[in-house]
Parts: structure tokens; C-alpha cells; sequence
């Protein structure tokens, strides 16, 4: 593993490196213990470089077996290595010359899944961002292009399948029960996209032909038994295809794309070139196994990953502080894509609440960071939300500053740029500024910049003068190491609603740049004043969430009503209830904690229950706005002085007066969607069944007995009605009969298979209360479970200390305790999964003091050991600083 080192990496530190690596092969001898790396790189001196300028490669953790220059090996005291680096002091004075490095490594032993690992038997590789130099000494850095020719050779028995990048260009076999192949990709790429996969899989075949005539053969390869399993992403892969030609014009550059899914990674998947490595879970679906939350992801990381080939490979990033220019980007092409396969408002509410759960906690706290970073200690911590999230909703507001037109053309010129190019953010907003007669400069403070803008709204009508006037006020809070800020540009999108819930159209507008239904909003205050407008209309503020901020409006309850029922934008109206729900969840956290019992507004109540029952609008969005705030999310909105179980006790009694006042409604509503037939997993199908899931757990609040959920438990015929109802029960029910046989019934029936197991953990995971400190201890000897095993560290670690409100910050701080005893076992094996746990701690700060004690007793206890790697020691330092 990697020590921390306490070196931090600046951007104005960029500068191009002294020599260039256009061609680059490898030849890889596979064995589990002692792999062979021959690596030949035709080396080139960068023009104005001084001959002679000494070579410093990467390393990490390698074991160096020879060296040669031109074919003759290099005397000892020519170089030297340590794992870290192989330095050539003084390299032939030619302007070329080929280095040829031979290194060996040991997948078998390698649990941090960076580099060449072993993963059921499986040899695969991860270099994004800096694993490539842990196969060979290499300039391991995304602005080093090169063109790649690899030779792969294993025993034929063992690894049948030797995959890697580009197209397959030669085979054979050889001596001994050993084969080979060479693959070459003829397009120029930085290491982090270098792929090899060698293993026996099953693979599922087909075939695209792109605009242009090009047919391309498709394969996945999962385990053996699981090519069915892989219909649907195979299937998610031919429409990203399609698509990316249709809305971007971008087609597919190889006669090859393969997709190899893997038991133990660290994160969903990756877009090496013409081979995209899965995570298993992002792969395998079909409707016994996996939820349409399952299906839903395959399709966007599917997509996602094979977005990157134009937008981080043909185009990468110059240096890693870049890393949004493919990851923002690219995030935002995927929420497209399936915001055109699916409901494109449902989509953009579920992308609003994702945003606020993971980007505002992170830029509210002391991890928070510009989309563009400045510094870094460890880079694998800034694959982040805010880099991916927010990086996407700054491209969107590009397109709506822009508009769709100029946006196209922005991207047309990006892309003609820049195609083979290591580019950076300044790049990518030129060619909008270029392609259009916008001036970018101050909305570029969108990649500077750290903290969530807030806009505080006030408005009056004059209905004498027929006057409508906003009041705007902008702020963006302090946040590490940024005390002063800017003022941004804000697009803010806005309608005037009428009395009969339509859009009211003034007769003009003054005080600042308002065009297509938003304001621009520039400075730090800032009034437009409509006139023409004769009756006071509600205004419908940040239509579909058109800006990543938060607002602080005093606006009426009444108003609020409202909007949620009229507004003409539906992610307006998903946005009144939320809010509406918030308040009411703040309220009843101060009645809770002043010893009163909360109460809630009868008016909000009684709307719930008109639009779950609404037709007109669609069960999946009926579902949504049916879903209350989360306690996380409550939590942040409180701020301070954060008490778990006041906020639990608050939530459970708006569920239950929900319950109660709809209840026979609800049941109509229940007993009318019929959870059986032939399942389909398209949006429409899975928006029916969220809201009948949605409607059994209020139904279970309000029952005295789980036989609902037990009912649905058992007849269920797909995994979404499963999964829930065992959860209801689980969380509504716990330690009732129904409920173990229930964990028991699914244990028996998926015990064999790890995917399906992880949401039996998850559920118990995240049973409410102080008992879930033991409960996740004992699920941790659970013969499936497994701490090298990312997917089940996050399915049960994770989602303790994520989604486990109460039971993570158990009062007496036992919660943390435990978690801290179990991020430092996995940072044992696996850095970079310890310390994306590790980032759960990250709002310890807004906790109640008994437990802000506790928690920073536990970071303590983390940070105490000496040889932290350099992944944990920095996001515990930036934590506690
Ligand atoms: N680019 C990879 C992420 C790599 C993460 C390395 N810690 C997957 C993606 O964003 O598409
Ligand atoms: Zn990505």
C-alpha cells in the first residue's frame, strides 16, 4: 500500500514532461504469484530539452527484474529504482531511443484492486488514476499518450479468454498448454485506460453497425451461468450507441467493445478503451435477482462508460485536476440518455435528491472542494460528487445559459478541437464562448469555486401599479481554505403562476437579464421588477432545479399548496412538497426535543393523499413525491446540533398522520396495482411498482400487524416487491416472526448468490436504533460476508454508517467506535475502500455535542496509526481539520 507521504500536488505545478512515449507494448507471462511485465517504450525527447535530461519514471510497489536501452542491458550504477520511481540519470543523448523494462508483480496478493489483481479467479486490471504504475515503471500521468500494441500470454486451461484494448490482431498457442494473443489500439491513450482481462468467462455475442456502415462486435463475459444475466446491459449498450449518434453524432471508433463484469471492485465500472471492466452489480439483471433500482443503474452506467470513449478517451484530461472535464461531462450525457429512455422529470427529481444527499453534504462540510480542484494529497479522493455531480450541473447550466443550439455547436467544437487531445476545463469553455457570443468568465466560478450558492428570494406584488417584484441576494458560504468568494452567475429559472396554475407572461421586465423563463442572476443583489401583472401570482423558483443552489424564500404554506399542485413544471412541483416536508420534519425535530409531540399541517397531508390518487400524473412521480425527505437529509437542512433520534421519532409520526389520514386510500390504491404479471423493467412498469412500494410502507405504519408486507413478501415474483416488502418489514417490524422468517426465506433462497446478498444486509444494515451496532457485527461473521470484498463492505458498512441515521450515531457513540475498529481492518487490504467509508464522518461537526465527542474520539482513533496510507490520512486530516 501506498504511505502517505504528506506530498500535495498543485495545479500551477503543471508543466509538460521532458519526454514522450508514442508507442508503448507490453508483453504480460501470466502466473498468479509471479507475473512477467516486458515493457518497450519507444521514448522520445521532448523538443527543447536539454540531452541528457535525467528519465524519471513512476512505480509503486513494483519489483524491477532488468533494464535495456537500444537492446543492451544498463549497467547497475546507470539507474536506479526503488518501488516508487526508476530514474535514468543519464539517458541517451539521441532524440529517440527505446527503454525496455521488465518487472514482475504478484496479482494473487494485491487486495488494494489498483493495477493487476485476481478477483475469483480472474486476472484484471484498474489503473485509473495512477494504478498502471503498478504493472511497469511508465510516465504514468493522463497527458501521456501513446499508442499501445499488448501480448498477452497465460495457460489456455486457466485464463481461455485474454482480453485487452483495441483490436485483436494475432493468436496461437504455444508449449506447454500455453496461448497467446496481441492486441493493438491504434488510438493514442493515456496509461489509466490500459485494460487486460485473462480468465475463463462466458460471453454474450452481439453486434452493432454504426451510422456510418462500421460493424462492431459486442461481447460481455460474466461468470459462467450468468450470460442471461447480461441481456439487459447488452441491451443498455446498443441504445447508448444509438444515442450518442443521434444526440451528440459521436460513433464508435474500433471493430470491438467488450464489457468484462468482476466480483470485487472498487467502484460501478471503468471506460478503458474498447474494454470497459464492471462491477458485477452494474451487469448482471433480470427480474429474480435485481430491482428496477438494479436495472435503472446498469442503463446509466452502461451508458456512462461508453459515453467516456469520446468524452474522457478520444478527449482526456491533461492532468488529473482536470478530472471533471470527462467526468462532469459525462455524467451529464448519461442523465440525458436516460432521461430519453425514461421520464425525463422523474429522472431530473431523482437526480435533484441524489445531488442534495451527496454533493450539498460534501460542499456544506470539511471535505468540500472546487468541481476543479486546485490541490490534492491522494487524488483517489476526488472522485467525488461534486466533481461528478455538480460537475454535471455546471454543464447543464452551460446549456441553458447557451441554449440547446449553441450548446450542440459548443460541443461540436470541443470535440473537433480537441479530438486526441489531453484538454483542460479552459479548453472546454473556449469552444462554448467560441461557438456562441457568450462571455463564460463569471460563470467559469463554477469550477473555482467551493460551497453551495444560496439565493435569498423575497417578492411583493403592486397591484395598483400592476408590478411584480423579485428580490435577490446572493451568498456563497465559507469553505476550507476559501474564507473570501465570488459573486457567481446564476441561471435561474422562474415562472409566475396564475390564479388558474398557468404561466403568467409579463409585459416587460427590468433589472436583469432575463431570457427563455430565467434570470440571470449576477451580482449581489439584485431586483427585477415585471410589469403587466395584475393579480399576485406564486412564484415557481429554480424550475427544474436549473441551478445547484439553495434558497432561502420565505414563501407560504398556502403558496407552497399550491405550486405542488398546479406548477406547470413538475420538478417545481416534486420541489414545494419536498420543501413543504422539510419544514414540517424541522418542526416536529423542535417539538420532539422541547418534550412535545409533534404536529403537522393538515392542508400537506391531505394533498399527499390527492396526489398519490392523482391520474394524470404518472405513478413513478406520484411515488417521488410521496418519499419523504430522508434523516440525512433533514439533518442537513437542520444544520446544527444534530440529534438522530429526535429526527426519527419526527419522521415516523408525518408518516404515520400521512398514514392515518389516507390509509383507505392508500389501500384502494394498493389492492388496484397488481404486483404479479409478466415483468418488464421498462419506466412505466417500474414507476407502478415504486409507488405501490412506496404506499406498503405507509400502509405498515399505520398497520398493527406485518401481514401486508408479509403477503407481498411472499407472492412476490420480481425482486423490487421482494426487496421491499422485506424491508418494510424489517424496518417496520423488527424482530417480529413474520420478519425472521421472512430473513430466513431469502437467505435460504439467495444464500448462494453474493449480488442478492448484499440486500439482505443492506436491509438489516439499516434497521433503525441502537441495536444495529450489533447487528452489523454479527452480519460480519456471516459465512457470505467478506471485508476484501467492496460490494459487501458497502452494502453493509457502507450503508450503516450512510443511511443508518440512529444507529451509526448511537448516543454513546458505539457506532463510531465499531466503525472506526472496521475502516482500519479494510485499509489493511484496501485503501481507497476505507477511505470512501471513512468519508461517513464527514458532518460530524453539526452533531449534538455528546456525540460531536464520540465522533472525534473515533477519527482520532483513526488517525492514530503511523503508517496510515496516503488515502485514509487524507481524508481523516481534512476531516478533523
Ligand atoms: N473513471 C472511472 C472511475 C475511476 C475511479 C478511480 N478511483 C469510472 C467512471 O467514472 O466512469
Ligand atoms: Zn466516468
Amino acid at each position: 500500500m501506498r504511505k502517505d507521504t504528506g506530498q500535495v500536488f498543485r495545479i500551477e505545478d503543471y508543466r509538460p514532461s521532458d519526454y514522450l512515449i508514442p508507442r508503448t507494448s507490453l508483453a504480460f507471462a501470466l502466473s498468479p504469484e509471479a507475473t512477467v511485465v516486458t515493457a518497450v517504450l519507444d521514448i522520445e525527447r521532448r523538443q527543447g530539452i536539454a540531452p541528457g535530461t535525467p528519465l524519471v519514471l513512476d512505480g509503486d510497489e513494483l519489483t524491477l527484474v532488468s533494464v535495456a536501452i537500444d537492446g543492451k542491458p544498463l549497467a547497475d550504477d546507470a539507474f536506479s529504482s526503488d518501488p516508487q520511481h526508476l530514474t535514468i540519470a543519464n539517458p541517451p543523448h539521441d532524440e529517440a531511443f527505446q527503454l525496455t523494462i521488465v518487472t514482475r508483480i504478484d496479482p494473487s496478493r494485491n487486495g488494494t484492486l489498483m493495477g493487476l489483481f485476481r478477483t475469483n479467479g480472474v486476472y484484471c486490471t484498474q489503473c485509473e488514476p495512477e494504478g498502471f504504475r503498478r504493472i511497469t515503471y511508465f510516465t504514468d500521468r493522463p497527458d501521456m499518450l501513446s499508442v499501445y500494441t499488448v501480448r498477452i500470454e497465460a495457460e489456455r486451461a486457466q485464463a481461455p479468454l485474454l482480453l485487452s484494448n483495441g483490436n485483436l490482431v494475432e493468436q496461437g498457442d504455444l508449449a506447454g498448454g500455453r496461448h497467446f494473443v496481441v492486441w493493438h489500439d491504434p488510438f493514442p491513450k493515456p496509461s489509466y485506460l490500459f485494460a487486460l482481462v485473462a480468465g475463463d468467462l462466458a460471453g454474450l455475442h452481439d453486434e452493432f453497425t454504426t451510422a456510418s456502415g462500421r460493424k462492431v462486435a459486442l461481447g460481455i463475459y460474466v461468470e459462467h451461468g450468468k450470460q442471461d444475466r447480461a441481456a439487459y446491459a447488452m441491451d443498455a449498450l446498443k441504445r447508448s450507441m444509438s444515442w450518442d449518434e443521434e444526440v451528440f453524432g459521436l460513433e464508435y471508433d474500433l471493430d470491438v467493445f467488450n464489457i468484462v463484469a468482476v466480483s470485487d471492485f472498487n467502484m460501478g465500472a471503468m471506460e478503458n478503451k474498447g474494454l470497459n471492466i464492471f462491477n458485477d452489480k452494474y451487469v448482471l439483471a433480470d427480474e429474480a435477482t435485481a430491482t428496477d433500482a438494479d436495472f435503472a443503474n446498469i442503463e446509466a452506467i452502461i451508458a456512462h462508460e461508453y459515453f467516456h470513449n469520446w468524452t474522457g478517451n478520444r478527449i482526456t484530461c491533461r492532468d488529473w485536476f482536470q478530472l471533471c472535464l470527462k467526468e462532469g461531462l459525462t455524467v451529464f450525457r448519461d442523465h440525458e440518455f436516460s432521461a430519453d429512455q425514461r421520464s425525463r422529470a422523474v429522472k431530473r427529481i431523482a437526480e435533484v435528491r441524489t445531488l442534495r444527499a451527496h454533493q450539498f453534504p460534501e460542499d456544506q462540510g470539511p471535505l468540500a472542494h472546487p468541481v476543479r480542484p486546485r490541490r490534492y494529497r491522494e487524488i483517489n479522493n476526488f472522485y467525488t460528487a461534486t466533481v461528478y455531480e455538480k460537475g454535471s450541473e455546471v454543464v447543464r447550466m452551460i446549456r441553458t445559459i447557451l441554449g440547446p443550439d449553441d450548446f450542440r455547436k459548443g460541443m461540436k467544437l470541443y470535440i473537433e478541437r480537441h479530438d486526441g487531445d489531453a484538454a483542460t476545463i479552459e479548453d472546454f469553455l473556449a469552444a462554448f464562448e467560441d461557438a456562441s457570443d457568450h462571455d463564460l468568465s463569471q460563470f467559469a466560478l463554477w469550477y473555482h469555486q467551493a460551497g453551495t450558492p444560496n439565493l435569498t428570494i423575497s417578492t411583493a406584488h403592486d397591484a395598483e401599479h400592476q408590478e411584480f417584484r423579485i428580490e435577490i441576494e446572493q451568498s456563497v458560504p465559507p469553505t476550507p481554505s476559501e474564507s473570501r468568494k465570488r459573486l457567481m452567475h446564476i441561471p435561474l429559472a422562474f415562472g409566475l403562476v396564475g390564479e388558474d396554475g398557468s404561466d403568467i407572461t409579463p409585459t416587460s421586465v427590468e433589472g436583469a437579464t432575463v431570457e427563455n423563463g430565467v434570470i440571470h442572476v449576477r451580482k449581489r443583489r439584485q431586483i427585477v421588477r415585471f410589469q403587466g401583472v395584475r393579480e399576485r401570482p406564486v412564484v415557481s423558483l429554480n424550475r427544474g432545479f436549473s441551478a445547484p443552489i439553495t434558497l432561502s424564500v420565505e414563501q407560504r404554506a398556502d403558496d407552497l399548496l399550491f405550486l405542488a399542485r398546479h406548477d406547470s413544471d413538475l420538478v417545481s412541483r416534486w420541489q414545494s412538497l419536498y420543501t413543504l416536508f422539510t419544514d414540517a420534519l424541522i418542526h416536529g425535530f423542535r417539538s420532539v426535543r422541547g418534550q412535545k409531540a409533534p404536529e403537522f399541517p393538515t392542508g400537506l397531508i391531505a394533498a399527499i393523499g390527492d396526489i398519490a390518487s392523482d391520474e394524470s400524473l404518472e405513478p413513478a412521480f406520484r411515488a417521488l413525491a410521496l418519499t419523504l425527505p430522508g434523516e440525512a437529509d433533514v439533518a442537513r437542512d437542520i444544520g446544527t446540533n444534530i440529534d438522530p433520534d429526535a429526527i426519527r421519532v419526527s419522521r415516523d409520526a408525518l408518516a404515520s398522520a400521512i398514514a392515518k389520514a389516507n390509509g383507505e386510500r392508500f389501500q384502494a390504491l394498493y389492492d388496484g396495482f397488481d404486483g404479479g404479471g409478466t415483468f418488464s423493467p421498462d419506466a412505466d412498469s417500474a414507476g407502478k411498482r415504486a409507488l405501490r412500494n412506496v404506499l406498503l410502507d405507509y400502509l405498515a405504519v399505520g398497520a398493527e400487524d406485518p401481514s401486508l408486507a408479509a403477503r407481498q413478501f411472499d407472492q412476490a415474483t420480481n425482486m423490487t416487491d421482494k426487496a421491499a416488502a422485506m424491508t418494510v418489514l424489517a424496518h417496520r417490524f423488527p424482530g417480529h416472526a413474520r420478519t425472521t422468517d421472512a430473513l430466513a426465506a431469502f437467505e435460504t433462497q439467495y444464500g448462494h448468490d453474493p449480488l442478492v446478498m448484499d440486500k439482505w444486509y443492506q436491509t438489516q444494515a439499516t434497521i433503525p436504533g441502537a441495536d444495529a451496532v450489533d447487528r452489523v457485527k454479527a452480519l460480519m461473521t456471516h459465512q457470505g460476508f467478506s471485508l476484501s470484498n467492496p460490494n459487501r463492505v458497502r452494502a453493509l458498512i457502507g450503508t450503516f454508517s450512510t443511511l443508518n441515521q440512529t444507529g451509526f450515531h448511537r448516543a454513546d457513540g458505539a457506532g463510531y467506535t465499531f466503525f472506526a475498529e472496521t475502516v482500519l481492518e479494510i485499509e489493511k487490504r484496501n485503501p481507497q475502500l476505507a477511505a470512501r467509508l471513512a468519508t461517513a464522518m464527514r458532518s460530524w461537526r453539526s452533531l449534538e455535542p455528546t456525540r460531536q465527542a464520540a465522533a472525534r474520539e473515533a477519527l482520532l482513533t483513526i488517525a492514530a496509526p503511523d503508517d496510515l496510507s496516503s488515502d485514509l490520512r487524507d481524508i481523516i486530516e481534512r476531516t478533523l481539520a
